[in-house]
This record gives structure tokens, sequence and C-alpha cells, in this order.
């Protein structure tokens, strides 16, 4: 396991250097960072297990995605559920960071704060902080999201139609408007709003945009968010050279990665490693632990090939048990048995040092469960993850059937209790990835995990 000493500021002279984490000789790198991961299709419960760290960091942050991600925080028999802040808002310890990575939708950002108000939330201007860098998710992105759904026809993807896609595409097309560019020359950011309206409105003739009304939203919004926005790679920098601990929480999945997911089927921005190190201008040499949250099953919201689903009485079981709706839109998760060449092959690309294994107790009743072990095309294993749909909706999986251990979970909170057929179910995993389980969860509540060391 990477270390987690943290490096005193006196080591670096308090200096600001040019390069905060230079060269070979600094202390900096001295991994202080601790990333949490979705290792399948979303969904594993990243934000219960971000949640319970959070208890130990001082800073939570987003860094890709948007309002698409839903994350729950169950504490004391109370749920949350959160989109674009990151789930360790709750804790009045930690400050909360919303990366450059991240898009932002600023109606549904005031929506959720708003909503967590009523749940009891305090005190959250003093804790949120807001990338200056991050882009703007426009009402004209989801409907452009929503426009692109209907025009792909059988042939969609699925999305939250939470404007994701277009609005990465703004992005990387630079048209897009950044939380900057609002805080600026009202003139300036006008000009860019109109821009992309009539830009999206030559593509899209039947786009509906009162662009007068949007401007004023936007300026009452701009005096809204003021405070809470700054240049948070510098504040970062900053607060790591200081000893400040670091919980970055990742959104969406591996699987789900615009690169390394099953694409077209994915999201649009990087849910893995690399977008942790993009997503908040963080260099690898301050990443310590990777956490990679996995479902002790499989689930999948949207289209896309799923090797491992279970389209009968189990699948329906895992569903309901598991309670598998979508947070931000409600649509039925599809549900299949663990697919342990899919975590494989997400290991590979985060480097997970260890593995948060959630929702056994959701197994409970099984007398027999099954875990995907190898994927055959032509009747040959093959020893790589297909990146095409194609050859991925042919893959014919190898299981090992395991016998369940039929008995409620729940309440256990130490391995020792835990019935020996679970015990050999984490092991199987274990032993196939050679990463270690660190936590168990055999609940949704923040007390129901097993911590193994
Ligand atoms: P998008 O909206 O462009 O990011 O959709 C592209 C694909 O990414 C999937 N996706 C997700 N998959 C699992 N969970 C997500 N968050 C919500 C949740 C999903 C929901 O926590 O349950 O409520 O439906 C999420 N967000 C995006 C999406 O299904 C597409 O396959
Ligand atoms: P995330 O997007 O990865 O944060 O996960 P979601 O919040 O979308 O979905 C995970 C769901 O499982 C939530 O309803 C959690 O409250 C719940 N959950 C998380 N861990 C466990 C667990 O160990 N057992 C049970 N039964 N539920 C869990
Ligand atoms: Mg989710």
């Amino acid at each position: 396991m990477a270390s987690t000493a943290v490096p005193k500021h006196t080591e670096l002279n308090g200096e600001m250097s040019s390069c905060v984490f230079p060269c070979k000789k600094s202390k900096m790198g001295n991994n202080t960072v601790t990333v949490v991961l979705g290792a399948q299709w979303g969904d594993e419960g990243k934000g219960k297990l971000v949640d319970l760290l959070a208890v130990n960091s001082d800073i939570v942050c987003r860094c890709q995605g948007g309002n698409n991600a839903g994350h729950t925080v169950v504490v004391d028999g109370k749920e949350f559920d959160f989109h674009l802040l990151p789930s360790g808002i709750i804790n009045k310890k930690c400050k909360s960071v919303i990366g450059n990575g991240v898009v932002i939708h600023l109606p549904g950002l005031f929506e959720e704060l708003k909503k967590n108000e009523l749940k009891g939330m305090q005190d959250w201007q003093d804790r949120l902080i807001i990338s200056d860098r991050a882009h703007l998710v426009l009402d004209l992105h989801q409907q452009v999201d929503g426009l692109q759904e209907a025009e792909k026809g059988k042939n969609s993807l699925g999305t939250t139609k939470k404007g994701i896609g277009p609005t990465y595409s703004s992005k990387a097309s630079r048209n897009g408007i950044r939380i900057g560019d609002l805080l600026g020359d009202f003139n300036l950011f006008e000009e860019k709003f109109r821009t992309i309206a009539e830009s999206y409105k030559r593509m899209f003739p039947s786009l509906e945009v009162d662009v007068d009304a949007e401007l004023a939203r936007y300026k009452e919004y701009a005096d809204k968010i003021r405070p809470l926005v700054r240049d948070t790679v510098s504040y970062l920098h900053h607060e790591i050279r200081s000893g400040k601990k670091v919980l970055v929480e990742g959104a969406n999945a591996a699987m789900l990665d615009i690169d390394f997911g099953t694409y077209p089927y994915v999201t649009s921005s990087n849910c893995s490693i690399g977008g942790v190190c993009t997503g908040l201008g963080l260099p690898p040499n301050v990443i310590g632990e990777v956490l990679g949250v996995v479902k002790a099953y499989t689930t999948r919201v949207g289209d896309g090939p799923f090797p491992t689903e279970l389209i009968d009485e189990t699948g329906k079981l895992l569903q309901e048990r598991g309670h598998e709706v979508g947070v931000t839109t409600k649509r039925v998760r599809r549900c299949g048995w663990l697919d342990l060449i899919v975590v494989r092959y997400t290991a590979m690309v985060n480097g997970y040092t260890a593995l948060c294994l959630t929702k056994m107790d959701i197994l409970d009743t099984l007398s027999e469960i099954k875990i995907g072990v190898a994927y055959k095309l032509n009747g040959k294993i093959i020893d790589y993850f297909p990146s095409s749909m194609t050859e991925l909706s042919n893959v014919e999986v190898e299981y090992v059937t395991v016998p369940g251990w039929a008995c409620n979970t729940e309440n256990v909170r130490d391995m020792e209790n835990l019935p020996s057929q679970a015990i050999d179910y984490v092991k199987i995993i274990e032993k196939f990835l050679g990463i270690p389980v660190k936590f168990i969860g055999v609940g949704p509540g923040r007390d129901s995990i097993i911590n193994t060391v």
C-alpha cells in the first residue's frame, strides 16, 4: 500500500516555487491524495465510501462529469443524493472542491444546494469552492442532448440528458463557456452565449432558446456564485503543501470513460485515473491510494453491451433487492453477475491499490453465485478487453460457480463474523485481481461496512 504520509510545509521552506510539485528532490510527491474510482459501469457505491473517508479528509474534490452522476450517502437513516456536489459536502470539517474538469449546470447546482439545505445541510457557503475553469452546462446543451438521442433512434446511447456530451463537445471545439467567463466582463459572456446559441440553432433548428431571458438569469447566477469561485489549482497545491488531506471522488466509472470505456456507450469525460490529474490540475506523483469501488455484482444503466447481464429471475432479484434504480433519472438498472474481466481491465487502467467491495448483502439470499472470469470469442479465450462493441456483444463468458452464504450479513462488522462462503467470495476476487479488498459494504448506511485491515 502506498504511503499516505503528508509532506511538511517546512520541507519546502514554505516557498511557492514556480513548479509546485517540481523535481525529484522535492518531498511533495508524497502521495497525499486518495482517489475513489468506479471500477465497473457506475453506481458501485462511491458516494458511501467517499462519505466514510471524508471523516479523515480536509478536502473532497470532484474532478469530472456533471450532474449526470448520482451519489448516495445514508447517514443516521437520512438519505442524501449528490449530483454535482462532492459527497463530502455534508461533512462540516471538509472543504468541497468542484474542479476544472467538471461541467456545471448552475440551475441544477442551486437546486441541489436547496434540496440538501432542506435536509439539514448547513453553512455550505463556507465549504464549497468552484473552479473558474469549469465549463458551464447550459439549458441548450441539455436540450441538444435530448435531440441527439432522439435523432439516433434505436442507436441511442441512453444518456441522462443532462447535457454532458454537448458541453464537453463545446469544450473540445473551443466554443465552451467557463465559470470564469461568467464572472468576467458580462458583455464578453453575452457574446459567447449568443455565438454558442446561434451555432446550435443552426444545427438544431427546433432548439428553443430565449437568449435575453437566459442572459438575465445568468447575471443573477454570476452574483450568487462569485463568492465560491477561485483558481482551484493553486488552492489545492497550497493546501497539499501545507499538509492537508485531499480525497478525490470519481464520478461515473472506468467502463463509462470516453477513452477506455465501452465507446460509444460511455459518458464524455475521463472517469478513470487520468481525469483526476486533468480535472484538478494535480500531478500523478501526489496520488497515493487509488480505491476501486466494485459492486459485488454488476449493474449498468443506459445502453451498450453487458456480457454478464442476467435477463431472468436472478437479474430481477438483484435489481429489486439492490434497489437498482438510477439516482438521477430513476431508470431501472440492468443487473448481472460480477464480471472480473471488466474489473481486471479497469484495474490495469486505474492501478487500484485496494478495493471496496460493496453490496455484498444483496447476494445474501442466493444459494449459488457466478463470477465471470474469462471471455471467449469463437471458442477461444481472449487476453484483452475488446474495444469493438460488436466483439464485446459476441463474447461468451466463462464463469466459476460458488456456493452462496444464504444468510443475513447486514449486521456483520468484522471479517471473523462473515460466513465462510462470503470470505471465499472475497478471496476469489483478491486472488484473481491481485488487489486487496480493504472494505466490504453490507448495507447502505455509513456504518454498514467491514474494514478488513
Ligand atoms: P451521459 O448522460 O452522457 O453521461 O450518459 C452517457 C452514458 O453514461 C451513463 N451514465 C451513468 N451510468 C450510471 N450512473 C450514472 N449516474 C446516475 C445514477 C444515472 C441515472 O447514479 O444512477 O440516474 O440514470 C450515470 N451517468 C451517466 C449513461 O447511462 C449512459 O450510458
Ligand atoms: P455511486 O454513484 O457509485 O455513488 O452509487 P449510487 O449512489 O448511484 O448507487 C449505490 C446505491 O447502493 C445507493 O443507493 C447506496 O445507498 C447503496 N449502497 C452503497 N453501498 C451499499 C452496500 O454495501 N449495501 C447496500 N445494500 N447498499 C449499498
Ligand atoms: Mg450513481
